[in-house]
């Protein structure tokens, strides 16, 4: 049996997007692999931890929030709730992991995570990421410097060598480039783990952590992890076609019913949100009629996305 540990933060606001995460793992791994969920949490009800523990084999981890309420002033460490800053801490909360495979709440898995989880790092890295959007604009407003194939990583999917890390130290250095900068920090933690751990970090393929607004710029795109970076499906007004791709999903979970805004089960609402995710690719990318293997890969998702009774 293979043993993958992942990490998951949360809050009782995110707990219904942890479940969902956590279900689409366990529905896409390998029979020979056994999916083991840390959750971080503060505050989580007892009837959402009964929940998130239906879900599979999950261990909870409760922090002690004030250790980052005083960089949450001013509202500072904007776009992000608290929960996130919790990964900070992996490398002391689980000293007996020497790996760990942090998601964000905001994604879903579609395939085996254990090439990600399993993949060789040497012996300067204490990470394995995806390069972010917009990752030369991130090195200059942090101020890196940059050559050759430096990247700024999105820290939605973070493989941690947390045995190197603990070696290294760096989970103080965290803390320290925390305290001396949680003012400036655009992306808070993100910037923190990049910060800290620049050209240590081992450049995984897009495929792992597949930011769904790339769809409109890809061919052939067969994503293990689908990432909501930006607009989140469960909002109105979200026209990606992996809108139901994350819904499938969700209604997998403990959670299925608590959701009025769920438009799988709307048959003209349903019907309304594919035309505008066509309309919205047309947009985006006008060819997309003229373009065999773009309608082919939406096909693909929209039969992918199909529930089975
Ligand atoms: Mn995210």
């Amino acid at each position: 049996m293979k043993k993958l540990e992942l990490c998951l933060s949360t809050d009782d606001n995110y707990a219904k997007y942890a479940s969902t995460v956590i279900c689409s793992a366990n529905c896409n791994k390998s029979d020979d692999e056994e999916l083991i969920f840390h959750i971080l949490y503060s505050n989580l009800t007892d009837e959402n931890i009964e929940k998130l523990a239906s879900c599979g084999n999950v261990i909870f981890h409760k922090i002690d929030k004030a250790i980052f309420e005083p960089y949450f002033n001013n509202g500072v460490c904007k776009n992000v709730t608290i929960p996130t800053l919790y990964r900070l801490m992996l490398p002391s909360l689980l000293p007996n992991a020497d790996r760990i495979l942090y998601l964000d709440c905001d994604l879903i898995v579609l395939s085996s995570l254990w090439e990600l989880f399993n993949v060789d790092l040497n012996e300067d890295q204490y990470a394995a990421c995806v390069k972010d959007l917009g990752s030369n604009e991130h090195i200059k407003r942090m101020g890196f410097e940059f050559s050759g194939d430096d990247f700024y990583f999105n820290a939605g999917v973070c493989l941690f060598n947390l045995k190197k890390m603990r070696h290294e130290n760096i989970q103080d250095k965290m803390f320290d480039y925390l305290k001396q900068n949680w003012q400036k920090l655009n992306y808070s933690d993100q910037d923190v783990l990049n910060a800290v751990l620049y050209r240590h970090v081992k450049r995984m393929d897009k495929k792992f952590n597949f930011i769904t607004y790339n769809f409109y710029f890809s061919n052939d795109i067969n994503p293990v992890i689908a990432h909501f970076a930006g607009v989140k499906p469960w909002k109105v007004g979200f026209y990606n076609v992996y809108r139901e791709m994350f819904w499938k999903y969700f209604l997998m979970t403990p959670f299925k019913d608590d959701k009025s805004q769920n438009m799988m089960k709307n048959s003209v609402l349903f019907m309304h949100n594919r035309i505008c995710q066509i309309l919205w690719y047309i947009k985006m990318y006008p060819l997309f009629f003229l373009n065999k293997s773009r309608i082919s890969d939406f096909m693909r998702i929209v039969r992918n996305s199909e529930i089975n009774p």
